[in-house]
Order: structure tokens, then sequence, then C-alpha cells
């Protein structure tokens, strides 16, 4: 901890006592001591926003015939002398009247003031109560204001889509893929998303789709809609892809960039010959196919059956 002291000096005392009848309280500070204290404490401090200042304007022995006040000025430099030769002093808006120890002076808001350096002064003017003579010390201490750090900004967040895979039935109408917005929702973003052919074709399988997903502050997720096209068709599970491109506003894309959209086919080879409905067609087609063999090794049967009483009556022939 640092304080400025200024003792006084011996002619001060003087002179504040030339009307009381004596140089007897030379060295005797009948009026104030004054110091000044600026919190932290030591020299060309850096300060930002708002500061509280501390600082010491005793009265001296005989509170009852002097009174002290303070006011902080500032000036733009780390020269006392120049400010007060030639620059002019503002005033921090702190004063008050004197008289404590290590007194709390006011609270010094520099945040309005360009960054640099100043020159904190504090003026302790004493008041000869009976005489009406007074007199003003300075005490200055330099500081350094330093710009007020910024509001951080909130993140905006990463685009992604939600999932590396999705799944349609062929029959379902529409795909709904989702885009999530992660770490952060601040502002308006935007990404741009297409979809292209995998083993599924635009145009056959689905209709292609492309454009860009606007994410208004706050918002955390979008759907892209893609229009799955049915058909009669068996031709096994087919997919497309999904992509995102071209993030804008201060968003970026997470691992999900692109991701694949599996077409469920819900066709069958044996639809044509056996699709009854309840059953689908593939129970309906195993049994016809189990009728067709049953008939088949039966008809093999009764073929051998015959064969063989053909063979032994021609052998029951052949013995007589
Ligand atoms: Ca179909
Ligand atoms: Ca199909």
């Amino acid at each position: 901890m640092i304080y400025f002291l200024r003792g006084l000096p011996l002619g001060d005392a003087v002179w504040f006592n030339e009307s009381q009848n004596s140089g007897l309280l030379y060295g005797d500070p009948l009026y104030s001591p004054v110091a000044v204290r600026v919190n932290p404490v030591n020299a060309f401090d850096t300060l930002t926003g708002v500061t509280d200042l501390f600082g010491s304007t005793v009265n001296g022995r005989d509170p009852a015939r002097v009174l002290t006040n303070y006011q902080v000025d500032f000036c733009p430099g780390d020269d006392f002398f120049v400010c007060d030769q030639t620059q002019s002093w503002s005033s921090t808006g702190i004063n008050g009247a004197g008289g404590n120890v290590d007194q709390l002076l006011g609270s010094w808001d520099s945040s309005s003031l360009a960054p640099g350096t100043y020159v904190l002064r504090l003026a302790v003017t004493s008041v000869n109560r009976i005489t009406g003579r007074s007199q003003t010390l300075n005490d200055y201490y330099p500081v350094v204001i330093a710009p007020a750090p910024a509001d951080p900004v909130p993140p905006a967040g990463s685009l992604q889509l939600s999932a590396p895979t999705y799944n349609v039935a062929e029959n379902g109408l529409t795909a709904s893929i989702i885009v999530t917005r992660d770490g952060g929702s601040f502002g308006a973003v935007s990404v741009d998303y297409t979809t292209s052919d995998g083993s599924a074709t635009a145009g056959s399988d689905y209709t292609a789709v492309s454009g860009t997903l606007a994410f208004a502050d706050g918002v955390l997720s979008q759907i892209i809609s893609i229009d799955i096209l049915d058909d009669l068709v068996s031709e096994g599970d087919e997919f497309l892809l999904v992509a995102l491109g071209n993030p804008a506003g201060g968003t970026g894309i997470g691992a999900n960039m692109t991701a694949t959209l599996t077409i469920t086919d819900d066709d069958s080879v044996t639809q044509g010959l056996a699709d009854t409905g309840a059953g689908g067609p593939i129970i309906p087609a195993l049994w016809l196919l189990l009728v067709l063999s049953r008939l088949c090794s039966r008809w093999k049967f009764y073929a051998r059956e015959m064969s063989v009483s053909i063979w032994a009556g021609s052998q029951a022939g052949s013995a007589r």
C-alpha cells in the first residue's frame, strides 16, 4: 500500500497561523496533511471502469479551528506540472468534507475517457474558522486508464446434421432431416444444403432439394424436407446424400457435414404373383412353391410306383 503523504512545509504552518500569534506551531500540522491513495495502490496503476479512491484528509490538531474539504480532479498526461501550467483539470465529481483518515473519497468512473495516462489531483483545502484564511494543498497521482474490456460476444454456435444416417420408407412421402445448432445461438446464421444421388436417383426415387437454411437469433434447429417417390419396382434399399456447406454469420459446421438417407424399398419380386394384401406377397409365394413341390414329388412317386408295377408285370410275364 502506498500513501502519498505531503507533510506541511513549515512556512505553510507559519502562514496559516500568522494571525494566531505565533510561530510556535512550526512543524506541528495544525491543518491537514494530505494523502491520496488509489486502490489498487501503486503509481501508474491501470484503472478500468469504476475505481474507488481513498485518501486521508485529517484536520490536524484542532478541528474546531480548521475545516477541511477535498475534491479530486484529473488531467491528461503524466506530468502534473504541465497540467497545472498549460492544461486544465477536469472534475471527477468527487468532493466532500475531509477530516478522516483512510476515507473513501469517492468512486471514479473513467470508462468514458480515452485510454492513456492521466494525473489524478487530490486538492485539500483547509479553512481557518477563526481567521477565514484558507490554503489548498495538492497531491498528484499518475494512473493509466485502460480501455474497458468489451463485452464478450456470445457464441453463434455451429451447425450440423443431427445424425450421420437416416432412414425413410419408400412410401413414407417425406424425409425430415434435422439440422441442429450447438454450442450457442447468438445472432442470425445460415447454412446451405443440397442433396445428391447415391444409389437412389433424383427424379425417380426422390425429389432433389437445395437451398439455404436461415437460423434467426436463438433458433436451435431447422428441418430439411425431402420428398420420397414411391414406385412398384423392387429395387432394394437405395440411398442419397445430404450435405451442408457455406456457413455464414459467424457459425461453422460440426462433424456431421454430410449424411446418408436410406430409402427402404417396400416392393417385392413376387408382388405381381401373389400380393394378396394381409399376409404380404412372400408367404403366399412360398406356399405356392411348396404346393408345386409336393405335387411334383407325389407325381414322381406315382411314376416310380407305375414303373415298378410294369417292371414286375413284365418279369412275371417273362417267367412264364
Ligand atoms: Ca413402392
Ligand atoms: Ca420400389
